[in-house]
């Protein structure tokens, strides 16, 4: 073999998984089906959530103190821009899965954070109008994430560290073969020790043993230049928010970072409609915008002023919304797996970058990934043997 890992897929988390393992001085070659930085997968938008109070379950905690660990030391290596802590709210009713489960994670770590009554939030955050039996939890380093940046500073640390990184080269199939794995391209076909598939969307086609169903969901993100202008909505003031209503519906957004001739994002989070890659619709249609500008009229009166634009992603969903991220139970000892991430995947990046590391040099890692077994969500066998 030319290379000891193939890392399959350079967004968010092979470019990461590219960076850790040559860092470590493996020989890596990466393959990825667009250019660098592209905005086909779910690692663009400009702007991503990063939070410490973890509602969907206190076991990401430890993974996030040392995600912010390392994305410091990416700004630090690279120069570049890529966090902004401008504090967060996580708001609903106090028995909301978004407020309840916030706390449940701040207090299970001990992590700083306040709780703030409806007055509280609307005389700290005045472009804030909570309903007067919400409430939130507020954390001052939660914040949000540059994500091009982010791909683009780990994909420059692996390229400085010898790492060989082909671009616009799909991977058109992969296989065992002898003590590693075989990896063809329409042109090419590449062997190594170790395989890392971070195929992000394209987890169903690339992971067809893997026998974990996972949803695609299409995603919008839409920017609104404020009512009165974007200065209450600069980062200084306005903090990133998710916001969970009373049927369950969470809706998450941004303060103004793009200037004063941008806007400010906000989204829905979860429950997307089902697509894949190749069919997404990735036009986004005027009653999608009407049905964004009503939810926010009430929580955040002066957020839909004029609508500026909008984008599509990809969420790739698991049935639990947890993580898939292990040695791939087929083949355990030569590929390495990191998918699922469900849409609230992105500030993990550099650590599960880490993670993926440790598996593919070692065969385990140190950093709690329990709760990302994929043979929590293999469909029971109907049949065979089994029956
Ligand atoms: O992790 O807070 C988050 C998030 C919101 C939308 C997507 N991810």
């Amino acid at each position: 073999p030319t290379h000891d890992v193939i890392v399959i897929g350079l967004g968010g988390m092979g470019s990461a998984a590219a960076h850790h393992l040559s860092a470590r001085g493996a020989r890596v070659l990466g393959l990825e089906k667009f250019g660098p930085v592209h905005d086909r997968g779910s690692s663009h938008g400009g702007s991503r959530i990063t939070r410490q109070s973890y509602f969907e379950d206190p076991a990401y905690v430890p993974l996030l103190l040392r995600a912010y660990e390392l994305y410091e030391d990416l700004e630090r290596a690279t120069g570049r821009d890529i966090a902004l802590l401008c504090g967060g709210v996580m708001v609903g009713r106090p028995d909301s899965w978004t407020v309840s489960g916030s706390l449940r994670s701040a207090r299970a770590w001990d992590l700083p954070h306040e709780m703030l009554d409806a007055r509280e939030i609307r005389r700290r955050f005045p472009t804030l109008a909570p309903a007067d039996d919400e409430v939130a939890l507020y954390e001052a380093r939660a914040g949000l994430l540059r994500p091009e940046n982010t791909v683009a500073a780990h994909l420059q640390l692996a390229t400085r560290q010898g790492a060989d990184l082909h671009f616009e080269e799909p991977v058109t199939r992969w296989e065992p073969y002898r003590d590693g794995v075989r990896v063809h391209t329409a042109d090419h076909t590449y062997t190594a020790g170790q395989l890392v598939i971070c195929p992000g969307a394209w987890a169903p086609r690339l992971l067809t043993d893997l026998a974990v169903p996972f949803t695609v969901e299409r995603q919008v993100m839409y920017w609104f230049r404020p009512r009165n202008g974007v200065h209450p909505f600069l980062p200084d003031r306005q903090p990133i928010y998710v916001w969970e209503d009373a049927t369950g519906v969470q809706v998450y957004g941004f303060p103004a970072i793009d200037g004063p001739g941008g806007g400010a994002k906000v989204a829905f989070f979860r429950k997307g409609r089902p697509t894949t890659p190749e069919t997404i619709d990735r036009t986004v249609h005027d009653d999608e915008v009407t049905a964004m500008a009503d939810h926010m009229s009430t929580r955040i009166p002066d957020l839909p002023g004029t609508f500026l634009k909008a984008a599509t992603c990809m969420y790739t969903t698991t049935a639990d919304e947890h993580f898939v991220i292990a040695r791939h139970p087929a083949h355990p000892g030569s590929v390495t797996v990191a998918c699922g991430f469900s849409g609230h995947g992105f500030k993990f990046v550099p650590v599960v970058g880490e993670i993926l590391a440790d598996l593919a040099l070692t065969g385990t890692t140190a950093h709690p990934i329990g709760l990302f077994d994929p043979t929590r969500l293999t469909a029971a066998p109907t049949g065979g043997a089994h029956a």
